[in-house]
């Protein structure tokens, strides 16, 4: 069971063995247990480093991999190089975002990792108490990331909402 818990998210950088109670977590295990959330969460984890616009480290902390830390690179997305300002902004504009935060990944079922050895996600990130945000979509709408539709993931950009209602 995966769990994307309220208190997780709102104790930063503490420890990861905060015992969650029943009555302050969200189940977010699958699409199916949460009636119209189109998206799985096969992992939750800590933000550990921001690489750059789209590319991330993450302590794992439920569900895919436990434990270990690995790069993160978000699907169907694309940011200029860090290089450019453009893409500095990206990278400062994410890093602000998740540095430090509980995120759950909804990991490419077709294809785990990508050539580079990333695993390749869409990164939610939880608002409050009832909302997910799709940290993917997030970068799109600010202009910081153009959509790049690869078509060996199980990933459809233009169908993405930037906030769901997780209550
Ligand atoms: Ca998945
Ligand atoms: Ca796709």
């Amino acid at each position: 069971m995966i769990i994307l818990g309220v208190r997780y998210v709102s104790t930063l950088n503490t420890s990861i063995d905060t015992t969650l109670s029943s009555t302050d977590q969200v189940t977010l295990s699958n699409s199916q247990q949460i009636q119209g959330l189109p998206f799985s969460i096969e992992c939750v984890g800590i933000v550990t480093y921001v690489e750059d616009g789209d590319t991330i480290n993450i302590k794992s902390t439920e569900g895919f991999r436990v434990g270990e830390t690995f790069p993160v690179r978000f699907a169907d997305i694309d940011t200029p190089p860090k290089s450019t300002s453009s893409g500095a902004n990206a990278k400062s504009a994410l890093n602000e975002l998740i540095y430090g935060e509980v995120i759950g990944l909804d990991i490419n079922d077709l294809k785990n990792y990508d050539k580079y050895g990333r695993v390749v996600a869409v990164v939610y990130l939880q608002i409050g108490d009832s909302t997910v945000m799709n940290v993917n979509k997030w970068l799109v709408d600010n202009r910081y990331a153009n959509i790049w539709d690869f078509d060996d993931n199980e990933f459809n950009p233009y169908a993405w909402q930037l906030l769901y209602d997780i209550s």
